[in-house]
């Protein structure tokens, strides 16, 4: 997982928890002198361990925290990336357009990402099916990074998630409908 990401759990945990705990999860989960560089790859199980921590001390299930933490992360990422989200003028128009045109700009941008395969049509008016696939099954993230991104148009949004990776699925399906 690239820098990026972590950056963004840190400037999370800081804001919300305060420096010191984020010092000690770095601690518990890391190398020691670990600094995050954005465009750098570091192992995944740190995000894991990191968010692990993230989620006991909130009190919250893992994908509740993974939740809270990808809609953040939409917030972030565009903020880093304004030129490739300013591209998108709807809500829709940026979703069916993650696989082919952001994370094709993001191929172009850091050396190797580990990207999921995302496939997101338009169903009808109000509804988008998105199927996601990774070997790193982060699915809840990227409902949470759908949510941000829903935010970031004003737009309220209701997402199911009838099929999962984590209940044995080979993907999973998300239903997302919006006004
Ligand atoms: Mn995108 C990683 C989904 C928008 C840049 N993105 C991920 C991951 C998910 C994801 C899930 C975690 C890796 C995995 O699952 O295998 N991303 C989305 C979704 C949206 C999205 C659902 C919109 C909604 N992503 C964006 C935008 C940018 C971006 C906007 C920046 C312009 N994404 C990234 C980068 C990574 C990533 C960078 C990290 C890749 C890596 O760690 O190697
Ligand atoms: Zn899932």
């Amino acid at each position: 997982m690239k820098g990026i990401i972590f950056r963004c759990l840190e400037e999370l945990v800081i804001n919300t928890k305060g420096m010191d705990v984020w010092e000690q999860l770095l601690e518990k989960h890391c190398p020691e002198d670990r600094v995050y560089v954005s465009a750098r790859s570091y192992p995944d199980e740190e995000l894991v361990g990191l968010a692990t921590s993230v989620s006991q001390a909130l009190n919250l299930s893992m994908p509740e925290t993974l939740k809270a933490f990808g809609t953040y992360l939409f917030g972030f990422l565009a903020k880093r990336h304004t030129s490739i989200v300013e591209e998108f003028k709807s809500f829709e128009q940026l979703i069916i357009s993650i696989d082919d045109v952001i994370h094709q700009e993001v191929q172009k941008l850091y050396e190797e990402p580990n990207l999921p395969t995302i496939e997101a049509k338009i169903y009808d008016e109000h509804t988008i099916h998105l199927v996601y696939r990774s070997p790193r099954k982060l699915c809840f993230c990227a409902e949470g990074l759908i949510y941000g991104c829903a935010e970031h148009f004003n737009k309220t949004i209701k997402i199911e998630h009838p099929l999962c990776m984590h209940n044995g699925e080979k993907e999973c399906l998300l239903k997302i409908t919006h006004s």
